[in-house]
């Protein structure tokens, strides 16, 4: 991990470098991503099946796509007692949290003769992507059920997970244990640009969805990123992320722990320490090294700590949380002392964590708030996945005739303006009435 000054111009150099590093990834696979879902528009099923048979499982047949009740029955007798036990305190602690991100419908009358109102419905059918066990990638059971629990809390009604069928057609257990759990109502075996493109646009075997989420690789990005002028999406999310403030009552060992964590993500995660301490920092690099060494994921995290890792030295904590701030991190941890009175001072962030006993993996499975966050620097204007994701709002307006009188002229008036005098005519037709 190299260690710089805060302010300096090297640590600018560092700071634009990681900030940028998602940039340009994937700029050249943009028009063979924008081919195949051209194709799946056009070809439906018989496309999503040729590239599921070529790039996942050969021979799978189309009569497969769709995950079976068979198929759940066995995954659930599949997976361990402690497994679902842990599965459902989770899927319980997320449900609780984003029942409180429900909006009402809501009316007021504050104007004499007139009610405003706006409604809040939600899609009707919901598209999940879940990465799967290929190729580096793990099976993300946990992103299960932070896409489909806001969809079922928001009121979806058809919500459908995709995800990529290992080599013999089949899929993880536990991920099926898991979208069992939270209510999923179709799942297919597909994944990849083909997946989203057979979501935004349907085929014959899978109907469309209004709302695409979850994470995926670039394919699975940049597929999001062009059907989005056909459906919604949650965000066009990037390499993961973690910043870790620090003081010097911080635990080296606790901090190396938790930048590993995100590390191991991907080669272009990006791990950042902002210490107000070098005597913690020296702690904290050989620890990295140390606990590096036992780690499964060992190359995708020492990777990913030397091309997008950095450590920062600032004067005090005023410093950290302005750079933080800057950099705007999908994680942000406050490993510092009384980490509640700096909470104030985050401006930009995904999630924050407080304190020692607050590493980044605790919000990854467990707490309730999503791990689906803005990354790139997109926490400066955007938030986590949340039941907004799953609704729309239609105002609603009515007058009263005493109302619409009272307010006529004024309309008509500005519509002339605008010299369109048909809007204005729909105004006057009433008073003559
Ligand atoms: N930290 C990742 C989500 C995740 N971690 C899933 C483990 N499983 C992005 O926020
Ligand atoms: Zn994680």
């Amino acid at each position: 991990m190299k260690i710089y000054d805060y302010p300096s111009a090297e640590a600018e150099n560092r700071i634009q470098a990681i900030v940028n590093r998602g940039l340009d990834a994937g700029a050249a696979d943009y028009q063979n991503v924008a081919a195949i879902i051209g194709d799946v528009r056009t070809r439906g099923d018989e496309a999503v099946m040729e590239y599921t048979n070529r790039f996942d499982a050969p021979g799978m047949e189309i009569s497969g796509l769709r995950v079976t009740d068979t198929e759940m029955e066995a995954a659930r007798n599949f997976v361990s007692s402690e497994f679902l036990s842990a599965l459902d305190t989770a899927a319980s602690q997320i449900e609780a949290f984003h029942r409180r991100q429900v909006r009402n419908s809501w009316f007021t009358a504050d104007r004499q003769g007139v009610v405003l109102g706006q409604l809040t419905n939600p899609v009707d059918a919901a598209g999940v992507y879940v990465p799967g066990a290929k190729g580096g990638t793990t099976p993300l059971v946990s992103s299960v059920l932070m896409g489909a629990i806001p969809a079922a809390i928001a009121g979806v009604s058809r919500v459908v997970m995709v995800t990529p069928p290992m080599e013999d057609g089949t899929i993880n257990a536990h991920l099926l244990a898991a979208a069992d759990r939270v209510g999923v109502t179709e799942i297919y075996k597909t994944g990849s640009a083909w997946a989203v493109a057979a979501l935004a646009h349907g085929t014959k075997t899978i109907a469309p969805v209004d709302v695409i989420v979850g994470p995926g690789n670039i394919y699975v990005t940049l597929a999001k990123k062009i059907v989005s002028a056909f459906v919604g999406v949650d965000m066009i999310a990037g390499p993961s992320e973690i910043l870790v403030v620090a003081d010097e009552t911080a635990d080296p060992g606790f901090i190396a722990a938790d930048l590993l964590s995100q590390a191991e993500h991907d080669p272009l995660s990006s791990a950042i320490l902002v210490a107000t301490s070098r005597e913690l920092v020296q702690s904290v690099k050989s620890e990295v090294q140390h606990q590096l060494a036992g780690l499964s994921r060992k190359q995708i995290a020492e990777q990913s700590i030397e091309d997008f890792g950095a450590v920062f030295v600032v004067g005090d904590i005023s410093a950290a949380m302005a750079l933080s701030n800057r950099i705007a991190p999908e994680h942000l941890e406050l490993q510092i002392r009384d980490p509640f009175a700096w909470l104030p001072l985050v401006k930009n962030a995904g999630a924050v964590f407080l304190g020692a006993y607050t590493p980044e993996p605790v919000g990854d499975y467990m707490a309730g708030p999503n791990h689906v966050l803005p990354t790139g620097g997109s926490a400066r204007f955007s938030s986590a996945l949340s039941v907004d994701c799953f609704v729309k709002q239609s105002s609603v307006v009515y007058y009263s005739k005493d109302a619409f009188e009272r307010e006529a002229d004024a309309i008509a008036g500005l519509a002339e303006i605008e010299g369109l005098s048909a809007h204005a005519a729909s105004i006057r037709q009433r008073l003559k009435s």
